[in-house]
Formats: C-alpha cells, sequence, structure tokens
C-alpha cells in the first residue's frame, strides 16, 4: 500500500524477538493500512522430528526465556495426552505454582520495565514535586515507600543519569512527546515503581528454582514434576522440605502486596489521566479466545476443572461463548499464504497434527529495498515468518483481555467484579475495556487475581502433603517404544494467550511437533481471504501526534506484549 506517509518501526524495542511494523498515515497522521512482521526464524518445529517425545519439553521450553516454562508445560500435556499418561495431584498443584508464578513475574515486568515508558514521561519527572508526589502516592495506596525524602531521592538519582548524559534504560524514549499526558508528579512515583519492580521481580522467579531448579527453564517431566517432596529432611538430596515452604510461601505474599499496593493502584492512576485515549481495541471488541487454565482437578482440561474458562466469542456478542475444539481438524488452522513457508496449496490452512513448517523466503515485487536491508515491504506478498493461526476461519485476539472478556461473558464474579470495579472507578462504559488501555488493566487484574490464586494453590498442596501424599510423579507408560503410533495435544494458556502443542509419536520418536502460540494468534500476517490479525487490527484509525516519533504505535502494539521469538518458534 503506498497512500499517504509509509513510517517503519524496525525493529520494535522493549519486546521479545524481532520484530517490524510499518503503518500508512492519512494527511491527518491517522493510520489507515498497518503490516506487522516477524523477523526472525527459530526452526524449533523442524529441530524437534525424529527426538524422544519425552525430551521435547526441554527443547520447545527454549521457545522462549521470558514466558519460561510456560512452552515446557503445554509439550508435557501433549505428550501424556499421546500416551494417555495421568499425573498425580501434587504434580498437578505444582505446575499450577509455576505458572501462576509466571503470570505474576511476567505482568509485572512486561507493565513496568516493558510497557509503562509508553505512559510515562521519565524526563519530565524532573519537574515533579516530591511533596506532592508522596501526597499522590498516599492518595491511591497504603504501600509504605512514599514520602516526600523517598521521592526525592528517587528524583535525585534520575537527575544524576540524565545529566550525565547516560540515560541507561531510560535511553532513546520520545521524552516530551505531546502523546505523554500524565503529571510530573505521577511521572515520578511510576519511575521510583519501575525501579522498585525492576528489584522484586527477582524474587518472584525464585518459586521456580524451588519447584523446577531454575530460571529461566525451570526443569519438567512427562507423568509429573521433577522435584520430590520430603518435609522430614531425609533421604532425596534437594527435596522441597518445609524451609523451602516457607520460602515460597513468604514470597507469595510479598507477590501479592507488591501488585495490590504498587501494580494494580498505578493501572487505575494511569488510567485517569489516559482515560480520553481510547484506541487500540482492534479485535477485541469482535473475536476473542482462550483456550483455559489452571485445572483444579489432575488430568481434566475442560471447563469443569479450569479456573480460567475456555472459549471463543465472535463478533462482539458476549452473550454466546463457544466451545473451543483443539482435536477438531476445521476449527484451528494454520495458513501461509502470506508467510515465509510452503505449503502444496497455500489456499487452504492445515490442522497442527498435520501440520507442515518448510521455510521459504522471498520478498514481494512491490517491496523497497534489498533482501539484507528491507525499506518497505510488500503485504499483498508473503512477508513475516509469522504463520496466520484462525479459528473457524476467523482472526482471533487471545490474552489477558481476551481471558477476561470470557470470564466476564460467562459471568464469573472473579473476573466480572474487578472489571465493573475499575470501569466504575474510572467513569468508563464497558465498551472502554476494548482498547489498548483495556488490554493494559486486564493484565493488572489478572496479576492480581494470579497472586492471590497462588495462595490458594500452595495452601492445597501443603494440605494434600500433610495428609500424607508425598507423590509427584507418575513413572508408568514411561517408555515411548510401547505407544505405537500416537497423537496428542498440550494446551494452555501462556501469560500472553491461548497456547498449543501438537504432537505426532511413531515408533517411539516425534514424527510431527507443531505450536501455534499467542503472539502467532495476534501478530499474524494476513491470510488467503485478506483478513488481518489482532496487531494490523489494533492499530487501524489511531492517530500519530508525531510521525518520526511513533509513540502510539509502540504502545498500543506494547500492550499485547509481543513475544516474537515464541511467534516464529
Ligand atoms: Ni515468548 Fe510466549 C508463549 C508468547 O506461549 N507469545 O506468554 C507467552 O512469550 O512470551
Amino acid at each position: 500500500d503506498d497512500s499517504g506517509k509509509r513510517v517503519v518501526v524496525d525493529p520494535v524495542t522493549r519486546i521479545e524477538g524481532h520484530m517490524r511494523c510499518e503503518v500508512n498515515l492519512d494527511e491527518n497522521n491517522v493510520i489507515r493500512n498497518a503490516v506487522s512482521t516477524g523477523t526472525m526464524w527459530r526452526g524449533l518445529e523442524v529441530i524437534l522430528k525424529g527426538r524422544d517425545p519425552r525430551d521435547a519439553w526441554a527443547f520447545c521450553e527454549r521457545i522462549c526465556g521470558v514466558c519460561t516454562g510456560t512452552h515446557a508445560l503445554v509439550s508435557v500435556r501433549a505428550v501424556e495426552d499421546a500416551a494417555g499418561i495421568k499425573i498425580p495431584e501434587n504434580a498437578n498443584t505444582i505446575r499450577n505454582l509455576m505458572q501462576l508464578c509466571l503470570y505474576a513475574h511476567d505482568h509485572l515486568v512486561h507493565f513496568y520495565h516493558l510497557h509503562a515508558l509508553d505512559w510515562v514521561d521519565v524526563v519530565s519527572a524532573l519537574q515533579a514535586d516530591p511533596k506532592k508526589t508522596s501526597e499522590l502516592a498516599q492518595s491511591i495506596s497504603s504501600w509504605a515507600l512514599s514520602s516526600p525524602g523517598y521521592f526525592l531521592d528517587i528524583q535525585t538519582r534520575l537527575k544524576a543519569f540524565v545529566e550525565s548524559g547516560q540515560l541507561g534504560p531510560f535511553m532513546n524514549g520520545y521524552w516530551g512527546n505531546p502523546a505523554y499526558k500524565l503529571p510530573p508528579e505521577a511521572n515520578l512515583m511510576a519511575v521510583a515503581h519501575y525501579l522498585e519492580a525492576l528489584d522484586f521481580q527477582k524474587e518472584i522467579v525464585k518459586i521456580h528454582t524451588v519447584f523446577g531448579g531454575k530460571n529461566p527453564h525451570p526443569n519438567w517431566l512427562v507423568g509429573g514434576m521433577p522435584c520430590a517432596i520430603n518435609l522430614d529432611n531425609t533421604g532425596a538430596v534437594g527435596a522441597i522440605n518445609m524451609e523451602r515452604l516457607n520460602l515460597v510461601s513468604s514470597i507469595i505474599d510479598q507477590t501479592i502486596d507488591f501488585i495490590d499496593k504498587v501494580y494494580v493502584p498505578d493501572i487505575k492512576a494511569i488510567g485517569m489521566f489516559y482515560k480520553d485515549w481510547l484506541y487500540g481495541g482492534g479485535l477485541s471488541g469482535k473475536n476473542v479466545m482462550s483456550y483455559g487454565e489452571f485445572p483444579d482437578i489432575a488430568n481434566d482440561y475442560t471447563n469443569k476443572s479450569l479456573l480460567m474458562p475456555a472459549g471463543a466469542i465472535l463478533n462482539g456478542d458476549l452473550s454466546t461463548v463457544y466451545d473451543v475444539d483443539l482435536r477438531d481438524p476445521s476449527q484451528i488452522q494454520e495458513f501461509v499464504s502470506h508467510s515465509w513457508y510452503a505449503y502444496a496449496d497455500e489456499s487452504k490452512g492445515l490442522h497442527p497434527w498435520d501440520g507442515v513448517t518448510e521455510p521459504k523466503f522471498e520478498l514481494g515485487s512491490k517491496s523497497k529495498g534489498t533482501k539484507t536491508n528491507i525499506e518497505q515491504i510488500d503485504e499483498s506478498a508473503k512477508y513475516s515468518w509469522i504463520k496466520s493461526p484462525r479459528w473457524k476461519g476467523h482472526a482471533m485476539e487471545v490474552g489477558p483481555l481476551a481471558r477476561y472478556i470470557i470470564g466476564y461473558a460467562k459471568n464469573m464474579p472473579e473476573f466480572k467484579e474487578p472489571v465493573d470495579k475499575l470501569l466504575s472507578d474510572l467513569g468508563l462504559p464497558i465498551t472502554a475495556l476494548f482498547s489498548t488501555l483495556g488490554r493494559t488493566a486486564a493484565r493488572g487484574l489478572e496479576a492480581s487475581w494470579a497472586s492471590h490464586e497462588m495462595r490458594r494453590q500452595f495452601d492445597k498442596l501443603v494440605a494434600n502433603i500433610k495428609a500424607g501424599d508425598s507423590n509427584t510423579a507418575n513413572m508408568e507408560k514411561w517408555d515411548p517404544n510401547l505407544w505405537g503410533k500416537v497423537k496428542g495435544v498440550g494446551y494452555g494458556e501462556a501469560p500472553r494467550g491461548a497456547l498449543g502443542h501438537w504432537v505426532v509419536v511413531e515408533n517411539g520418536k516425534i514424527a510431527n511437533y507443531q505450536a501455534v502460540v499467542p503472539t502467532t494468534w495476534n501478530a499474524s500476517p494476513r491470510d488467503p481471504q485478506g483478513q488481518i490479525g489482532a496487531y494490523e487490527a489494533s492499530l487501524l484509525d489511531t492517530p500519530v501526534a508525531v510521525a518520526d516519533q511513533p509513540l502510539e504505535i509502540l504502545r498500543t502494539l506494547h500492550s499485547f506484549d509481543p513475544c516474537l521469538a515464541c511467534s516464529t518458534h
């Protein structure tokens, strides 16, 4: 599309992986066309072929170090599904704790370190009055670090940073851009919380190190979890004992405190100043989907057991939540007509059990520049390393906002009440949810939900151990040579949205392996019908204040928490 002014953002930063975005602006600097491109391919699906299915989790986990462990989780679920392996109760609860811990950590880091600076003007914080900042902080939260002296200290550190000309993590922001709306005091408060969150986030992941040995890339196991439990400190070296459980318990308390007293109030404070900026809804008011997560009953991955429900909504009709069936070949399909892969017939999609990953890099005739230095991409041809997944032919948005919309539509109080409360505090209608701000707010609410659910799952684990059950793994059916030709699917909700792995096992080895990933859904290029994905849809009709400072583009893209490493895998 050559109409208007083409703006290219490459690389998009403060994300995971390699992304390029191009937009066309009309004469009023409003976005009229958007192109989302994944610029790197990983090849994990190809690497997995011929390997032992019990090792798949360890390879898949390396798809990403940000949503660490979540690929391993759905991988072991896929292999267990294929082999008909059931996991013990404790393994299910520990897996839930690992995944909830990931939600809390990932959402917190995303908000403060990858997204906040799209709303917060760091340099403006230098103009803030520390006393007024303290009053503002104390008016929204009981968090202890809120004295005038504390904020003066942060401001002095920041000033030294700016004066040295070495802004460190605050380099290259569009400081002073008119799209920033927070007063200096709110900016200073947010900078303080950016630094506090940077320090605190390392505590949360210690939960992964207790149950999974390390972070990133903790250990998992087909058939359960690899950690032994021994409260008496006898027997297995490195087993989970009372001291470690107490550490986990104390980190859970601190996480709840930080999220409820810092993260959620900050979301509300930022929402207050930006509630007129309701762009970026894209597909969220139309098509959203969740596979569901957190089975409360071991080995039951249906809505009877899932604390976060599965479902799909089409055309914004919240009165109907459709069932999602990942085994049905007509429901989930991936297309490659605009992706750098080859299919025998690219007018059709493939269900992941029959999926093909064969790279084919070529540029359309209307692209500008060279293969190694593309100046403008041709979106009428192949233009991304991301495939285009579709549910019953529809492009879908996935992620925290999709999950909250589905929970809301299902009238589940734990999702509906916090949303209604936030909207009423901000004086906004439900439609305001379908926006960039709504996506950011849903993630904050979800971080709070996840931290409290961690407490419940932890108490459940301890109660079960104290009742005499210390089993964490089921090693029956361990030998894949005895499985025959089988296929399985593992699914769940990664922090960024719906994640599925499909595996086919033959002669004890992986015959095919396909992952369809949250960012693959959201960042997908066009499909053969020309339907755009969630990122492209969300950018349309957004005005950009300064064309060569695409702050609004980053703000909306970041609200999805892009992970391009995952999307291209
Ligand atoms: Ni990487 Fe992901 C995997 C994605 O499923 N997208 O939240 C998850 O990365 O962050």
